[in-house]
């Protein structure tokens, strides 16, 4: 009797522990995305291949700059002959999530994702991470509080947002010689270029004691939104002497409320973005903006060779920083061709 209750004791030790090892093999599908058991790698390894499966969730379609990375990523994948997987979330976090959900079903080898905000995320990258899907995050970032780079994810190649924003303020504080009255024109509230570009230009702008930030408000990256954020703010503080937005659709729908209520842009307001289109460098060439700083979405290039250097094993920074240019009426014409 004694012998049999032991017997069935390591038995079922026996059965719990196997439970234990498949759970861990398969990545368990918990989204606490604690690593205790996996056996692919934190992050997760990309096993070598000539051709790949390749997740891209896209968190949005409706601009320039969004259509010309699903471009450029879409190229990319053709060229290498790999599949792509393709989702666009609509500009909805919860339909992100299930995008990349949907791709982890898939059983796609890598996901190249782009965040719509920092926090909305973070339950994905884990869930990838959990089924030993390794993710590149592109063009934005997640909080690095709640996932981390060389851990939960691959890394983030993106711009340094913080820098990008800086140097539209020191443009700025250049070209009205230090005093200003400045509406902002926030991007996406939580996203990592909103809340980046805010910080490098507010605190810099701090340094110029003439520089005075009348109001900022989310115009969530949006050519009408920021047009009509605009409008409403313009009323509040007719005193307006420049505009600084987070993106350039946002800043050619600043032009369009300042036009609208007759502000002469580029005269009695100078209006200044991020981003390089084709509709903010045409901006620069009539007079009505000042500058953009670039922030490249030609992520097609980069995503790819960091997958082929992540699969032969090479060490990738947490970070790949894309350099950015910038442009003025001295080189907007000869950046045209190349703009999007
Ligand atoms: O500047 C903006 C877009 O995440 C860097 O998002 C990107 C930004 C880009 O909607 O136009």
């Amino acid at each position: 009797m004694k012998r049999n209750k032991s017997l069935r004791l390591g038995q079922s030790m026996l059965i719990s522990m196997l439970v234990c090892i498949m759970l861990a093999a398969c990545g368990g599908s918990g989204t606490s995305g604690t690593t205790a058991g996996s056996n692919c790698g934190s992050p997760p390894k990309l096993v070598k291949k000539d051709h790949y499966k390749v997740g891209f969730s896209q968190n949005a379609s409706n601009n320039p700059w969004r259509l010309a990375e699903t471009a450029s990523i879409k190229a990319e994948a053709q060229k290498h002959g790999d599949t792509l997987v393709y989702a666009d979330a609509a500009n909805s976090g919860d339909k992100q999530v299930s995008d990349v959900q949907s791709m982890i079903a898939q059983k796609v080898d890598v996901i190249l994702l782009a965040p719509i905000t920092e926090k909305a995320l973070v339950p994905a990258v884990l869930q990838a991470k959990a089924a030993c899907i390794p993710v590149i995050l592109i063009d934005r970032d997640v909080d690095h509080t709640l996932a981390q780079p060389n851990k939960d994810y691959v890394t983030f190649i993106g711009s340094d947002f913080i820098q990008q924003g800086k140097r539209v303020a020191d443009w700025l504080i250049k070209a009205t010689g230090g005093k200003a009255k400045i509406i902002e024109l926030e991007g996406t509230t939580g996203a990592s270029p909103a809340i980046n570009r805010k910080k490098g230009f507010d605190d810099e702008i701090k340094t110029a004691p003439g520089m005075v930030l009348l109001a900022s408000q989310d115009g969530d990256f949006n050519r009408d939104t920021g047009r009509k954020v605009m409008a409403t703010l313009l009323q509040a503080h007719p005193d307006v002497t420049a505009v600084y937005a987070h993106n350039d659709e946002m800043a050619i729908g600043a032009i369009a409320a300042l036009k609208a209520a007759g502000r002469h842009p580029g005269k009695d307001v100078i209006v200044v973005s991020i981003d390089g289109e084709r509709d903010a460098l045409n901006a620069i060439i009539n007079g009505e903006e000042g500058t953009t700083v670039q922030s490249s979405p030609f992520f097609g290039p980069i995503s790819f060779q960091t997958i082929d250097q992540y699969a032969s094993g090479t060490k990738l920074q947490d970070w790949i920083v894309v350099k950015d240019l910038q442009f003025t009426k001295d080189n907007a014409q000869q950046n045209l061709a190349n703009s999007f």
